[in-house]
């Protein structure tokens, strides 16, 4: 071989190669940033680390519900307890989300200020809560046969009577963000004769029955191909919690791409926030939920219904689970209990329209407070670095039913 030709071949091998070594190079760079970035001890703290470094106390309970799920209860009593209020979390989300705001003061601690017992539920599938009496969530798929109406009509259920039986008071309080507040809606449609248990719903930020979500991550959550896909690899949970921190790193080393992907839930600029919480955020919020649940929530976008019906499993299989060739629905008309609706004006999962159905859709002498107008956005309703504002509103409500 000449030297020609041995310098031609070289450079065809060299040619070749860069498209390898290159991106490989840029993967190594970025992955050695990511792994060298620090992270907030607060992105890391368990829910009791938590209140412990904030000086709340914290006491932790386990419910069965009556489809035999093993939940656990969380309880903030603030220096001095009065009546119970009862906090729920949304969709694929934990107790976290009521004590994690970095740049205000969390919801959770407002309330306990305030001398109100406070409650947290962890609903079934959030990575806190994944008891079960007889299967493994790990191992065993039965575990993750559960949609949103079993979340509504077992586990809040459940967290109620828990909640009255340990702390004596015949009516309690109850605070529910985005899916939370649904499923105190849906409860209480369900079941009326809980108005002996409940002396107030506040629902912040949920849309109730009709569902437009204008959110791309909601609309990648319920899209059909993403459950097949799932289906085809075999997961039942997605949207898990997991202790690696690539992700969280990830998001703290680059956080113009971490705003732009957070943009449609929580908008850093209309929020005040900083990027450095969007990690913290990240991490301490992914709770965990099954796919039947998303398959729901696709069935009420598909459905759009005033009366929203339980899971839809086809005429022969509805038959078998309840009956009748149509799943039952709810009427939010039958709720007796005092509500009061919050929503954001630049919530994109919730939007207003959707919200003002939810107005109609409810008794209005039951409706004692509606409001769709505070300056914040989905995650806002949680992480915004101005809680004062609605949250003298939400502190209100409870103080006057509460006092009754
Ligand atoms: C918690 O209390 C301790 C002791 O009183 C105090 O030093 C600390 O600053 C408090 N922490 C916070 C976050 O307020
Ligand atoms: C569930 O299964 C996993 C994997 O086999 C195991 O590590 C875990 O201890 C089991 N959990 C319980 C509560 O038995
Ligand atoms: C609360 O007390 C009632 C009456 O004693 C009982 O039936 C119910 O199971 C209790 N609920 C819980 C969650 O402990
Ligand atoms: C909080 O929001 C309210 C309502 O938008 C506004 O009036 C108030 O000035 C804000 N407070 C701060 C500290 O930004
Ligand atoms: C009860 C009802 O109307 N169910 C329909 C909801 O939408 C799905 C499509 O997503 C239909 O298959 C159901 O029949």
């Amino acid at each position: 071989m000449d030297q020609q030709k041995l310098r031609v071949y070289l450079f065809r091998i060299f040619s070749f190669l860069k498209w390898i070594l290159i991106p490989f190079g840029i993967c190594l760079v970025i992955s050695h940033k990511i792994e060298q970035t620090d992270i907030p001890p607060q992105a890391t703290f368990t829910f009791e680390e938590h209140c412990k470094f904030y000086n709340y106390s914290f006491e932790k309970y386990t419910v069965t519900t009556d489809d035999d799920y093993i939940l656990s209860l969380y309880r903030i009593p603030g220096k001095n307890p009065g009546p119970p209020v009862l906090l729920i979390h949304g969709l694929s989300n934990s107790a976290n989300c009521f004590i994690v705001n970095q740049c205000a003061h969390p919801p959770a601690f407002i309330l306990a200020d305030q001398n109100f017992d406070i409650w947290l539920g962890n609903c079934r599938g959030s990575h806190l809560s994944r008891g079960h009496k007889y299967w493994n969530a790990t191992i065993d798929e039965q575990y993750w046969d559960w949609s949103f109406p079993d979340i509504a009509l077992y586990d809040l259920p459940a967290f109620v009577s828990f909640v009255k039986n340990h702390t004596g008071h015949e009516k309690i309080g109850m605070v529910g963000h985005s899916q939370g507040a649904a499923a105190i809606l849906w409860m209480l449609g369900y079941y009326p004769h809980m108005k002996d248990d409940l002396a107030v719903g506040v629902l912040i930020g949920t849309s109730g029955s009709i569902f437009t979500s204008e959110s791309p991550y909601i609309q990648f959550l319920s899209s059909s191909w993403l459950h097949f896909l799932c289906e085809v690899i075999g997961i039942n949970v997605i949207s898990d919690w997991s202790d690696d921190l690539f992700l969280t790193k990830f998001i703290q080393a680059f956080p113009e791409i971490a705003i732009l992907i957070a943009h449609d839930l929580y908008d850093i600029k209309l929020n005040s926030g900083l990027p450095e919480h969007l990690g913290t955020y990240y991490h301490r919020m992914r709770g965990g939920t099954s796919i039947k649940n998303l398959k729901f929530w696709r069935q009420a976008v598909n459905n759009q219904s005033k009366n929203p019906k339980l899971y839809d499993y086809g005429p022969e299989e509805n038959i078998k689970k309840y009956g009748s060739s149509n799943p039952p629905s709810i009427n939010f008309m039958d709720i007796e209990t005092p509500l009061a609706v919050i929503n954001g004006k630049y919530d994109l999962a919730v939007p207003q329209k959707d919200s003002l159905v939810l107005k109609e859709s409810i008794k209005k002498e039951k409706l004692v407070f509606y409001h769709d107008e505070y300056p914040h956005d989905h995650g806002g309703l949680m992480f915004s670095c101005n809680m004062t504002y609605f949250y003298q509103d939400v502190t209100q409500l409870l103080k006057k039913y509460l006092s009754q």
